[in-house]
């Protein structure tokens, strides 16, 4: 690819040259890669959360007794492990040469964590034999491993797809890139409520928007509509969960 030009910055005005840590040289060689090989495509949904939302505050006090917080991520986790499990191409990788699909029949989570240091990717095994409770403790563990530098190797390794999620920070919508070999990253943005016309008149209800971003390679169109068909439905009524 053509080379950026280098430019005298300081011709410009003061300057200050800081050199990057390991981890920021080590990610941004990993989205160079995943960039540059992954033919990408991003793909737009809302989800309903208005009753999750209710029935995950009103577990506050029960999550202040077990002392640990409820946020909607393991909400998300669980729903992306059972849109997993009835969709396993995108719980797939393409064999190094592309002539095969290596379906696993695990489903290993990765979840994005904002350190000092730099971007870090806990990997949360087995999300769809855990409850709620289990994945928001063992998601509060490994954020707390990561900004504390403690993760091992072995933490970081074997997930099936990812979560980035800015919900916390805010923003309605951003593009990731796939962490590639996986095939499907979603990235989630801040949940708010917004004016939704029900056929008769607007109810206020809280959206919560979704991009999946994916492999064009292994997945198609058609593949990524019935992933976040399903992911909307499961967030949407969480009794879903169950069947
Ligand atoms: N919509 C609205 N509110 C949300 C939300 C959403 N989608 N997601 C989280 N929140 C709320 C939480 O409920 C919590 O609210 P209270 O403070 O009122 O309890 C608050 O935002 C902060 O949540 P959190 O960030 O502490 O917890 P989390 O479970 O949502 O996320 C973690 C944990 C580790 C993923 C997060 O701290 C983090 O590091 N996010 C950044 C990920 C990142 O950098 N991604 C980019 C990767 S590509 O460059």
């Amino acid at each position: 690819i053509p080379a950026v030009p280098e430019i005298d910055f300081a011709a410009f005005g003061q300057i200050e040259t800081v050199a990057r840590t390991k981890l920021d040289k080590l990610t941004a060689a990993n989205m160079h890669r995943s960039w540059l090989n992954v033919p990408h495509v991003t793909q737009w949904d809302d989800a309903d959360i208005t009753e999750l939302e209710a029935f995950r505050k009103g577990l506050a006090d029960e999550g202040e007794k077990r002392g640990t917080k409820l946020t909607p991520l393991p909400f998300m986790l669980k729903a992306c492990a059972l849109a997993l499990r009835d969709n396993p191409k995108l719980n797939a990788s393409l064999s190094a040469d592309g002539e095969s699909l290596v379906f696993k029949h695990y489903i290993h989570i990765g979840v994005a964590v904002d350190t000092p240091a730099g971007l870090m990717v806990p990997v949360i095994r087995d999300v769809d034999q855990k409850s709620l409770w289990q994945l928001a403790e063992e998601v509060a563990e490994m954020a707390g491993k990561a900004r504390d530098r403690k993760l091992r190797p072995a933490d970081m390794q074997g997930g099936c797809f990812t979560i980035s999620s800015l919900g916390g920070l805010g923003g309605n919508g951003f593009t990731p890139i796939v962490n590639t070999p996986e095939v499907g990253i979603l990235g989630v943005s801040r949940a708010s409520v917004k004016p939704v016309w029900d056929g008769q008149a607007f109810q206020p209800r809280t959206l919560l928007p979704l991009a999946l971003s994916y492999d064009h390679r292994v997945i198609n169109g058609a593949d990524a509509g019935r992933f976040c068909t399903q992911l909307v439905a499961l967030l949407g009524d969480i009794r879903r969960f169950l069947l």
